[in-house]
């Protein structure tokens, strides 16, 4: 009678444990089919700090498009998996969130916004065989590194500064220039591009490098406004450049302003307040006046409010990648960058295009002024009578 007991106890304690065994296996086969049932993409950018404004655009726009995808049934049949990383705009970070993103299981890359971010960025996408577009990155280094996993859905500083001062020398006609960068690769690579196409047209009287993140900008405009220039050209983002501005104009220095696209966002005219007025910035045109742009800005209003810069370039960047995707009909990297090499996109933006570094073949930079707190479109190269 003991022993039939002891038996059936000690059969039930095994069926218990073969039933727990059985539970566990089938949760984790169950995990693992479910991890595979989904495409992730990474999106990087500066999502915290002082440039935030920006990368949260940027996830912002991808996360839309990534949004409408999902609800027309995903890609390759699979639904689609948002994975936002913070870079703050730091080079190193931006590696170690290439690496977390990678070691994720994404498949494509939205970002990063920074060219100092990019470039070390791309160098860990390449090694890993992961397609990446940045709505962003200016620096004409992103795409001179041979990498065919290496996308942007913007123009170039070589282009965006040629356009800058051909207005500078040939419409306000100034000899004189004042150039200030954030030593950045982005901030100082644009001013050199400006400087290199300002050329003989007109001398740049003083040239200086300031530090991104401080605050104080008075000694060194002091410096500059002993050179006498006619404009003071800067290159760098909105945190440095609308105290720089704000600053200059306390100190009596009312000559006028110019800048690239790291200035074109409200914060800037918020930072420097009424002295922002008359300021000029060099971006694409006005995705107002973009017929292809009127649903993307109709959607992303009506989920995020106002756009930022860079929302719409994110969008598109996003829409590329997933076409490329379900193109190449596979998530081997090689062949979505091939994909997207191939590819005519016609986006928010308009045609885009690519050539074999992995730049848009057509970016139209145009001139923009500050007028009445809100940025305009104001002079197109070409245009000769302001
Ligand atoms: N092009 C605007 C700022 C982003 C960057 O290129 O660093």
């Amino acid at each position: 009678m003991r022993v039939t007991k002891r038996y059936f106890r000690m059969k039930l304690r095994y069926t218990v444990l073969f039933l727990s065994l059985f539970i566990l296996l089938a949760a984790i086969i169950t995990g693992c089919s479910k991890k595979e049932d989904v495409i992730k993409i990474g999106v990087a950018g500066p999502m915290t700090g002082d440039q935030s404004k920006m990368g949260i655009d940027m996830k912002n726009g991808a996360e839309l498009a990534i949004n409408e995808w999902n609800r027309k049934g995903g890609v390759l049949e699979k639904k689609l998996k948002i994975i936002v990383e913070d870079d703050q705009h730091d080079p190193k970070q931006a590696v170690s969130v290439a690496n977390k993103l990678v070691n994720a299981g994404t498949i494509g890359i939205i970002g990063h916004f920074n060219s100092n971010a990019s470039i070390p960025a791309s160098a860990t996408y390449n090694k890993a065989n992961i397609p990446m577009i940045t709505p962003a990155s200016t620096n004409p280094q992103l795409t001179e590194q041979g990498f065919t996993n290496v996308f942007r859905v913007c123009g170039r500083d070589d282009q965006q500064g040629l356009v800058a001062a051909t207005f500078v020398s040939e419409v306000l006609k100034f000899k004189r220039i004042a150039v200030l960068h954030d030593k950045t690769t982005y901030g100082q690579g644009l001013a050199d591009e400006f400087v290199k196409a300002i050329n003989h047209k007109a001398d740049v009287v003083y040239y200086a490098g300031v530090v991104q993140g401080d605050k104080d900008f008075r000694a060194v405009l002091t410096a500059l406004k002993g050179k006498r220039p006619e404009l003071l050209y800067f290159g760098g983002i909105y945190p440095e450049g609308g105290l720089i501005i704000k600053q200059a104009r306390e100190l009596g220095l009312n000559i006028p302003f110019m800048s690239g696209d790291g200035l074109i966002d409200q914060k800037f005219i918020e930072i420097a307040g009424p002295a922002s007025e008359g300021s000029y910035l060099s971006f694409s045109p006005d995705p107002e006046n973009i017929p292809n742009a009127k649903d993307f800005l109709k959607s992303y209003r009506s989920n995020y409010g106002e756009p930022g810069p860079y929302s719409i370039y994110a969008y598109d960047a996003a829409n590329v990648l997933l076409r490329s995707i379900e193109a190449a009909g596979s998530a081997d990297g090689a062949a979505i960058s091939k994909a997207i090499h191939e590819m005519k996109h016609t986006g928010a933006l308009g045609e885009l295009e690519w050539d074999k570094k992995g730049d848009i073949l057509h970016s139209p930079y145009v001139v923009w002024e500050v007028k009445n707190g809100k940025f305009t479109e104001y002079w197109k190269p070409g245009e000769t009578n302001h």
